[in-house]
């Protein structure tokens, strides 16, 4: 469909962005070199996940321990959650201190080529695997999605390490390749990984990915920070708009603000009242 000829035959001559005054602009992603994002990307067909070691500085970890300590409080409702794992959610409603792991250009980068424009932030919390909790239940991100496997990922995460992930604390457990599966579980043959890194790094997998919390036998917690990321036509885990109060979407950077669900995939999910949902913000 073009300008001059506007009438639509079919949905697919829809895709069009209908928004005049807010358009598309490409993510923070592109400021990567794409050679850079090949290897990511290979790395990531073949294994299903990729690590990224040392992103943030010591600082910047320490800072977040320091933010995120206070909070800890409650353990996990279930064992899913983890009865001796803390977990505070919607952490972009309390703190900035996570936002650079939010919209880090290297991930960006990856999840412009996984996921569809406009894709959205599902969640975002952090995860406090304390001594003597065990293995979480294996599981993959977007199987809570009912849509049935073989197929491709409807979502992605990271898990951020800001202590040390090592074999006995808690590091993330994965099962390399298994992204591929169909309907197949994991079983106890399956070589499952532990993710060992040092704080500051970052392990990204695709939604189906089978992988878990790890066992923590040691005698210190393992603070971690997850940031997950769904397609723009799905339903995130994390309702922001409603958790994220107006004034903070405001000042988040553009890329943060779009994941948030200030955005439309053509041509009309996530309108408000038929219209782009940045208008709302721009009412004061
Ligand atoms: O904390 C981790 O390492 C993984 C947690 C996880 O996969 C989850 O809670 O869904």
């Amino acid at each position: 469909m073009t300008d001059d000829d506007p009438s639509a035959t079919t949905l697919e001559d829809l895709r069009g962005d209908l928004a005049q005054r807010y358009k598309w602009t490409p993510t923070g992603g592109s400021s990567v070199d794409p050679a850079i994002v090949d290897a990511d990307w290979a790395a990531l067909d073949r294994d299903g996940y990729l690590v990224w070691e040392n992103l943030l500085s010591t600082e910047e970890c320490e800072q977040i321990r320091e933010v995120v300590r206070p909070w800890l409080g409650h353990t996990g409702r279930n064992s899913f959650e983890g009865r001796r794992t803390q977990r505070i959610y919607s952490l972009l409603s309390r703190t900035r201190v996570c936002d650079r792991l939010v919209d880090h250009p290297r991930v960006l980068a990856v999840l412009d080529r996984l996921l569809m424009p406009n894709y959205l932030l599902s969640a975002l919390q952090a995860i406090n695997i304390q001594p003597g909790e065990s293995a979480q239940l294996l599981h993959h991100d977007d199987g809570f999605y009912p849509v049935p496997r073989p197929r491709a990922p409807l979502a992605a995460a990271t898990i951020w390490a800001i202590d040390d992930f090592t074999a006995d604390n808690g590091a993330t457990v994965l099962i390399p390749g298994s992204h591929r599966w169909g309907k197949r579980r994991p079983g106890r043959d399956d070589p499952a990984m532990a993710v060992v890194m040092p704080a500051g790094s970052c392990v990204f997998f695709v939604g189906t990915l089978w992988h878990g919390g790890g066992a923590n036998t040691s005698s210190r917690d393992r603070l971690a920070v997850t940031a997950q990321y769904c397609q723009p036509w799905l339903r995130p885990m994390e309702a922001y708009l409603l958790s994220v109060p107006r004034e903070i979407a405001r000042t988040v950077s553009d890329d943060i603000r779009r994941m948030l669900g200030y955005s439309i995939h053509p041509p009309f999910i996530g309108a408000v009242d038929g219209l782009h949902p940045l208008r709302v913000l721009d009412e004061r």
